[in-house]
């Protein structure tokens, strides 16, 4: 943090490839109300850790919230520690993930679930595509807090040479149409402590399931 970035309050927008909108700073504004939302989620269902589709725990991890149905067709049964049914969204997130979308192009985006990962000093997500949800053509709305990170963005095959993006407290990337396929990934955390978040990166992904 310098005084630059203090004065910095403009978010900006910028499209990293067509259908991928980066809008740095976006959640600035209302970064505590956001976070403080994020907080009653965990104390209503608490993290854990997230497990690969091999049944290995992950660095990552996880909740959710959102609605029921939604639930119903995320729901791991091979995840016992999945026992408890998803929270409800808190109204704010909602709201700011449709003002995101909109932004972004994409006005009919109504999320159901807002999936909840947190990073500390060396979690990494490795590149995946994220194929679960019904409806492809809606996009994905994602909210960084805290420490930064540097996010990979491949392109539709694996193999595919991924651009490296720092992602950093309060920006905001909604993914969609030709970009909603591509791989992506997380490099480990760096170290640090923000003044809201502690040791920790937390990233909203907000997404319509049901
Ligand atoms: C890129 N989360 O939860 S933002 C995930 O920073 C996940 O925690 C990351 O990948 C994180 O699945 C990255 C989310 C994201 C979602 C969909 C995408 C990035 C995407 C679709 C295409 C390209
Ligand atoms: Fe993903």
């Amino acid at each position: 943090m310098n005084l630059f970035s203090q004065l910095e309050v403009e978010p900006t927008h910028e499209e990293v490839f067509p259908g991928a909108v980066l809008m740095r700073g976006l959640a600035l504004p209302e970064d505590k109300e956001f976070f403080a939302a994020v907080e009653t989620i965990i104390a209503a269902a608490p993290l854990h850790h997230a497990v690969t589709p091999s049944g290995l725990p992950m660095g990552v991890m996880v909740t959710d919230c959102g609605d029921p149905r939604a639930f119903a067709n995320r729901w791991d049964p091979n995840n016992p520690q999945r026992v408890l049914s998803w929270p409800p969204m808190p109204r704010l997130l909602y709201d700011f993930a449709i003002r995101c979308a909109v932004r972004s192009g994409f006005p009919r985006f109504r999320p159901d679930a807002c999936h909840v990962n947190r990073y500390q000093a060396g979690t990494k997500l490795g590149l995946h595509q994220d194929r679960h949800e019904c409806d492809l053509q809606q996009p994905i709305v994602s909210v960084s807090f805290g420490l930064e990170c540097i996010f990979l963005l491949g392109g539709l095959q694996r193999i595919d040479k991924p651009r490296r993006i720092l992602l950093e407290h309060g920006d905001v990337i909604v993914w969609g149409g030709p970009s909603r396929m591509r791989f992506h990934g997380v490099q480990p955390l760096k170290p640090g402590c923000h003044p809201l978040t502690g040791p920790y990166r937390y990233n909203l992904t907000f997404r319509k399931i049901a």
